[in-house]
């Protein structure tokens, strides 16, 4: 599948493409002011929204979740966020509401796709997006599943985000499919501007992005959390337990923080059990 078949279907909003051989539809929907770009795929009852990491899209994010769901049970819709991969223009900011912006964002898209209740799936950054959604709109969220994400920032994230703000010192295999989906340059400047963003939240109290609204989650959650994850200390998972009423951990001994696309199989099994418990 190529980046361009992708923007294709976006942009002619009725377009259909492969996604590791099988038939995703993308379109664009005018969502909050901006143009989004969505993949849609499967018929199921149960509607689940799929939110992507730092300067993530669906298809990069989320390949094997769009292929491997079951679509007898679940329509699954996975959205590129706004001035990320599709959804361009425009040009990715990082205000301080930047999480609660990708938020409303996903959550309206929902609506105007015709889903009033769905569940959401959260990776790194867009299970922070996702976890303030479900605080936000219990009425329309059934359940939650983060991974890879974090509620407030510590000197020690600070620390482990700058290390890798050099994009240049990236492996290729890392760097590669990033540069091809932006260009180099929109590339380095937005994953440099999304440290800065995301440094913004030391000055909150606790470091907090979003820790005060946690006990509002009142779905169901499941935190998923590789134990070998380099990028997210297994103090957050911990913390976002502490305070969602009803939260419940899986760890995954092996797992890093590209977990569900590393063991795709088995992510996406304790996944769909949960959901359809
Ligand atoms: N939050 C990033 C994402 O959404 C991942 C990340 C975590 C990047 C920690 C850097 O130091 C970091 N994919």
């Amino acid at each position: 599948m190529l980046h361009r078949e992708v923007v294709n279907a976006c942009t002619t909003g009725k377009g259909s493409f492969q996604c590791k051989g099988t038939a995703v539809q993308a379109g664009k929907k005018s969502v909050n002011g901006v143009e989004l770009c969505y993949q849609q795929t499967g018929a199921g009852d149960h509607a689940l929204l799929l939110m992507p990491g730092a300067l993530g899209s669906g298809v990069t994010d989320f390949g094997p979740q769009l292929k491997g769901l079951d679509k007898k049970r679940f329509t699954v819709v996975a959205f590129d966020p706004r001035g990320y991969g599709s959804s361009r223009p425009p040009i990715r900011d990082f205000p301080s509401d930047f999480f609660h912006r990708d938020a409303q964002d996903g959550l309206q898209l929902m609506q105007v796709l015709g889903f009033s209740r769905f569940s959401l799936l959260g990776w790194s950054d867009g299970g922070i997006t996702a976890l303030i959604a479900a605080a936000l709109s219990p009425a329309n969220v059934r359940k939650l599943v983060v991974w890879g994400s974090n509620a407030y920032v510590s000197q020690e994230d600070i620390a482990i985000y700058n290390s890798v703000r050099d994009v240049s010192r990236w492996s290729e295999r890392m760097r590669s499919p990033m540069e091809v989906m932006y260009g180099a340059e929109y590339f380095r400047n937005t994953w440099s501007a999304w440290v800065d963003g995301i440094s913004q939240f030391t000055h909150n109290p606790q470091g907090s992005i979003c820790l005060e609204l946690l006990p509002q989650i009142s779905c169901p959650t499941l935190v998923v959390h590789g134990q070998k994850d380099p990028m997210v200390p297994s103090v957050h998972p911990q913390v976002l337990l502490q305070h969602i009423p009803n939260a419940r951990l899986h760890v995954m001994a092996d797992g890093k923080h590209n977990l569900h696309l590393r063991f795709a199989a088995e992510f996406n099994r304790l996944v769909e059990d949960f959901l359809l418990e």
